[in-house]
């Protein structure tokens, strides 16, 4: 199949909202400097609802969706040496190029060198898709689209990983877990008998809860308005739980008042401004450090009195939880083999890429954490 173009099944999401439909689709074979990946699995995050929703301003329809994933490398375009048919990896949505002025600042995963061309759903080189369907452009999405049985990427967007890792359940390491990892690890850098809160106990904030217990968190509040959502965040290291809906007062003042003045750090992981602003006064003066990781919709802004940043409260964001995609993507896997962190224990469903649009179903019920599709 080198140098040929692939035909293959995608879900393509042809407008905002309107569900996903099954094509074949033309895959053109890597350009200079790109890669062709074989995806095997890849799972839903809400972020993919978010674009497919109409409410992300990059969003491009029709577009095939999708960015955590992991599969095998079918064909190199030239130039590329750091990947070869037949390895094993995990697409990453925030490349690392080792060579831009982001990658060489030392302060930011965030990478400069193919942003411009994955923010509008084509490829560096000549700034159009590799994907079609009977000669009409599908946009990509993210850099990664792995709702597709094949996909083209930039190479600076691959991490290689040890092929003894279980591709369907190390996809989870191409975004969720990493991003509540690394806001705790890398982000914030919670030190230990820091007290923590989590707002939103999907996998983004579970997976922070278990980054601040390994951090050593003397107190992890979890916060959701879905009480279900308790039970099983003890699993990830919750310690105490908040359902706002229980309280006539302000959700920021009752956590001040449990922790003798608020948290040291806070962690916003919904994408709900109001809870932004939650998040962020619910933190110590002086030094509380509130992270949002969650994603707002186009048009919304938050806010807060200055005061609040005035007498020490730091607000800050992340994106993949700080972490450098290609270099420490690999170290996450080794990670997993080694059973320092959980992966199994975010997969609650496991459906076809056939049965794409009941896994978005299932991402707006509650028991659902990730969904992994077989391709
Ligand atoms: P999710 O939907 O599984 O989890 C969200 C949780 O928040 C749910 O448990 C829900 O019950 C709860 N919730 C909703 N409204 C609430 C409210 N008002 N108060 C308290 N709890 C509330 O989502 P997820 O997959 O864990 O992703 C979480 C967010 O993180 C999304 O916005 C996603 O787009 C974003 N995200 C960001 C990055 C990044 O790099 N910054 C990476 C991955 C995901
Ligand atoms: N197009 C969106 C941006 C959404 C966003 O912030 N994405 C995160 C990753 S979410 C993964 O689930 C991110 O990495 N941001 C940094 C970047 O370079 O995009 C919008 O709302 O405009
Ligand atoms: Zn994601
Ligand atoms: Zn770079």
């Amino acid at each position: 199949t080198q140098g040929q173009v692939i035909t293959c099944k995608a879900a393509v999401a042809w407008e905002a909202n309107k569900p996903l439909t099954i094509e074949d689709v033309q895959v053109a074979p890597p350009q200079p400097g790109e890669v062709r990946i074989q995806i095997l699995y890849t799972a839903l995050c809400h972020t993919d609802a978010y674009t497919w929703s109409g409410k992300d301003p990059e969003g491009l329809f029709p577009c095939i969706l999708g960015h955590e994933a992991a599969g095998i490398v079918e064909s190199v375009g030239e130039g590329v040496t750091d990947v070869q048919p037949g390895d094993h990896v995990i697409p990453c949505y925030q490349a690392e190029c080792g060579e831009c002025k982001f990658c060489k600042s030392g302060k930011t995963n965030l990478c400069g060198k193919v942003r411009s061309a994955t923010g509008v759903g084509v490829m560096l080189s000549d700034r159009k898709s590799r994907f079609s369907i009977n000669g009409k452009p599908i946009y990509h999405f993210m850099g990664t689209s792995t709702f597709s049985q094949y996909t083209v990427v930039h190479d600076v967007s691959v991490a290689k990983i040890d092929p003894k890792a279980p591709l369907e359940k190390v996809c989870l390491l191409g975004c969720g877990v990493p991003t509540g990892l690394g806001a705790v690890w890398n982000t914030a850098k919670v030190e230990a008998g820091s007290i923590v809160a989590v707002f939103g106990l999907g996998t983004v904030g579970l997976a922070v809860a278990e980054g601040a217990k390994a951090a050593g968190a003397s107190r992890i509040i979890g916060i959701d308005i879905d009480s279900n959502k308790f039970d099983r965040a003890k699993d990830f290291g919750v310690t105490e739980f908040l359902n706002p809906k229980d309280h006539e007062k302000p959700i920021q003042q009752v956590i001040v008042d449990l922790t003798d003045g608020g948290v040291d750090y806070s962690f916003e992981c919904i994408g709900n401004v109001s809870v932004m602003r939650s998040a962020l006064e619910c933190c110590h003066k002086g030094w509380g450090t509130s992270v949002i990781v969650g994603v707002a919709a186009s048009g919304q802004e938050i806010s807060t009195r200055p005061f609040q940043l005035v007498t020490g409260r730091v607000w800050k964001g992340t994106a993949f939880g700080g972490f450098k995609s290609r270099s420490q993507v690999p170290w996450l896997v080794d990670k997993y083999l080694k059973k320092e962190i959980k992966v199994d224990e975010y997969i609650t469903h496991s459906l076809t890429l056939a049965e794409i649009n009941k896994a978005f179903d299932l991402l707006h019920e509650g028991g659902c954490l990730r969904c992994v599709l077989s391709m």
